[in-house]
């Protein structure tokens, strides 16, 4: 089976390729831009995007909305990730940081697969905004986030490290193990 990825991000395509090569499902990036509606959820921004995008391409295809969601920050930037990714970057994320004691932050991937309807899928990692970058590997804000229960961030582990513990990881297997179930 190939499963389409509609992203600008070959981060994403990356992981997802990962995941999904042992279950011999071949991921394949497709470029093309849809609009990211400012909602609340990222559920709601993920919906839409699948919805705007079926009336344009033949489907089955899946998007990823993904968003950073810090703790002493309200949440911020959650659903404004990609915004504030591109405008403050990382270092802005720092500075506004600095010190803050409370560095508790998750991560979460909205999955929305389209294949005549929406289904969505969803995956949190849990973890905490470093003191500085730290490592080379994924990419957004991996290099300032480290996951609970470890001492190194995003950006210091694997592909196949991050996707076993990551939001998008769990995110690709509920979406999965639904495919195993619904595509016999
Ligand atoms: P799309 O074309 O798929 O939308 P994007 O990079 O704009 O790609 P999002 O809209 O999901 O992705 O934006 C989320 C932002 O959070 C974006 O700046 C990403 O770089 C970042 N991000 C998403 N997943 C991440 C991850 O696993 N690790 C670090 N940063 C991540
Ligand atoms: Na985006």
């Amino acid at each position: 089976m190939r499963l389409a990825f509609i992203t600008s991000n070959p981060g994403k395509v990356e992981e997802a390729r990962k995941y999904f090569e042992p279950l011999g499902v071949e991921v394949y990036q497709l470029r093309f831009e849809y609009p990211e509606i400012q909602a609340d959820t990222l559920e709601e921004v993920a919906e839409y995007g699948a919805r705007w995008l079926a009336k344009r391409l033949e489907g089955p295809f899946f998007l990823d909305d993904s968003g950073l969601f810090i703790d002493a920050l309200k949440g911020f930037p959650g659903v404004y990730s990609a915004y504030v990714y591109r405008t403050l970057g990382i270092d802005g994320i720092l500075r506004l940081m600095a010190g803050v004691d409370n560095r508790k932050a998750h991560f979460r991937s909205v999955i929305a697969y389209w294949d005549g309807e929406v289904h969505l899928f969803t995956g949190r990692v849990d973890g905490e905004i470093t003191r500085e970058k730290r490592g080379t590997g994924g990419f957004g804000f991996d290099p300032i986030f480290m996951p609970q229960g470890f001492d190194r961030t995003f950006a210091e582990m694997t592909t196949d490290e991050k996707n076993r513990i990551s939001h998008r990881g769990r995110a690709l297997k509920a979406f999965s193990e639904w495919l195993k179930e619904n595509l016999k």
